[in-house]
C-alpha cells in the first residue's frame, strides 16, 4: 500500500488512535512520502539562534549558503559570540562565577549523533571547539576543568584572561550583597544555542555559554548537557535552550522537544510543551526564564519561552529575521 494513502487509512479506521497531528507530521517528517504538501515543505538550508544574535547566524549562513554542512556552520556562528567581549554570558567577557572566575561550558553535537562536550572549562576563548576536538579526537563526551584545559592547550588553544574590565566592575559591585538572583532577560541573555540545516538536509546544533553570573564555583548548566541544553537527532530535528539551566535539566528539556517532534508535535507545539512540563513542576514560583527554539528535517521552526524578552534569530533564502518568542506569561 502506498504510504500515503496508508496514513488515510489508518486515521479513517483508528480515528483517536492515530491522530490528524501525528499523520501530518509523518507526512511532515519524510520528505520522500508521497504527499505535494510534505514536498513542497523544505525550508533549508536555514540556521536559527536563540537571542538576537544576527553576526552568528549571519556566520553560520555564510557557510550554508556556500553548500558548507551544518556542524562547521553551528560552531563558526557560535563562535563569534564567544569572541565578542560585549556578550557577558558567553566565552570572552562572560560574567564570573561568584569568586570572580569564568568558567565555560559548552556542546556540539552531528547529524550522527556524535558529540562533544566541556565544562568548567577556564582561559580558553572557544569552548565549542574544544568540545568539537572531544567529539572528533577523543573516545569521550565530555571533559571538565583542568582536563578540558589542558586538553585545549595539547590541541593548540592559546590562554586567555577571560574577565574584562565591565564584567569585572559588575562583579565587584555585585559582591557588596553577593545576592544571588538571576533577573529575566537581563542577567545571562545571549546564550547561544544554535541549529543549522545544510543543503543536504542534515542537522547540526551546539549550544555555548558562561552560565549564570555569580553561580558557585564549579557549577555546571543544562548547556554542555547533551539532551539538556541541546538535543539534534537527524531523522527528526533538533531543540536547544536558554534560560536557569537547573530547569532544563530537570526535564532533560531539549531531548524531550525532539521526541515531541518525533511524536508528531510541530516545532512550535513542542517548544510550548517543554515549556508547560517545566512551569508544571514549578506552578508556585515561575520567576525564572527558559527558552526553548527548535527545527524540524523540514526545516519548520518554533520558539517558546516564559517570560516575554525571550527571541531567536533564522537566517534563510526568505531573509535574516528576529523574532520576538511567545510567551506563557502575557506581557
Ligand atoms: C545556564 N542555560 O548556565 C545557561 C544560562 C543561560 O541565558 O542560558 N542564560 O544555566
Amino acid at each position: 500500500m502506498k504510504r500515503r494513502k496508508f496514513l488515510k487509512n489508518s486515521s479513517a479506521a483508528t480515528a483517536g488512535l492515530f491522530s490528524a497531528s501525528i499523520a501530518s507530521a509523518a507526512e511532515r517528517l519524510n520528505p520522500d512520502a508521497e504527499d505535494q504538501r510534505s514536498l513542497s515543505i523544505k525550508k533549508y538550508p536555514r540556521v536559527i539562534a536563540t537571542w538576537d544574535v544576527p553576526n552568528a547566524t549571519a556566520k553560520a549562513w555564510e557557510i550554508l549558503e556556500k553548500g558548507g554542512n551544518s556542524l562547521d556552520a553551528v560552531e563558526q556562528g557560535v563562535r563569534m559570540e564567544e569572541a565578542d567581549v560585549n556578550n557577558q554570558s558567553v566565552g570572552k567577557g562572560g560574567r564570573p562565577d561568584r569568586d570572580g572566575n569564568v568558567t565555560l561550558d559548552a556542546c556540539i553535537m552531528d547529524k550522527d549523533s556524535n558529540c562533544g562536550a566541556v565544562v568548567y572549562l577556564q582561559n580558553i576563548t572557544h569552548a565549542v571547539s574544544v568540545a568539537r576536538k572531544v567529539m572528533e579526537e577523543t573516545p569521550h563526551v565530555m571533559l571538565a576543568g583542568k582536563g578540558a584545559e589542558q586538553f585545549a592547550y595539547e590541541n593548540g588553544f592559546k590562554k586567555e584572561d577571560l574577565l574584562t574590565e565591565a564584567s569585572k566592575k559588575e562583579w565587584l559591585e555585585w559582591k557588596k550583597t553577593s545576592k544571588y538572583q538571576p533577573i529575566i532577560n537581563i542577567e545571562n541573555h545571549d546564550t547561544i544555542g544554535m541549529l543549522a540545516l545544510d543543503k543536504n538536509g542534515d542537522i547540526a546544533g551546539a549550544c555555548t555559554t558562561s552560565g549564570m553570573a555569580y553561580k558557585i564555583g564549579g557549577r555546571v548548566g543544562d548547556s554542555p548537557i547533551i539532551g539538556a541544553g541541546l538535543f539534534v537527532d537527524n531523522e527528526v530535528g533538533g531543540a536547544t535552550a536558554t534560560g536557569v539551566g537547573e530547569e532544563v535539566v530537570r526535564t532533560v528539556g531539549s531531548f524531550l522537544i525532539v521526541e515531541l517532534m518525533r511524536q508528531g508535535k510541530s516545532p512550535q507545539e513542542a517548544c510550548e510543551e517543554g515549556v508547560k512540563r517545566i512551569l508544571a513542576r514549578n506552578s508556585d514560583r515561575p520567576d525564572f526564564q527558559i527558552g526553548f527554539i527548535a527545527m524540524n528535517k523540514a526545516g519548520e521552526t518554533g520558539g517558546y519561552c516564559i517570560h516575554p524578552g525571550f527571541s531567536y534569530r533564522e537566517f534563510s533564502e526568505e531573509g535574516h529575521t528576529n523574532t520576538a518568542s511567545e510567551s506563557h506569561i502575557k506581557g
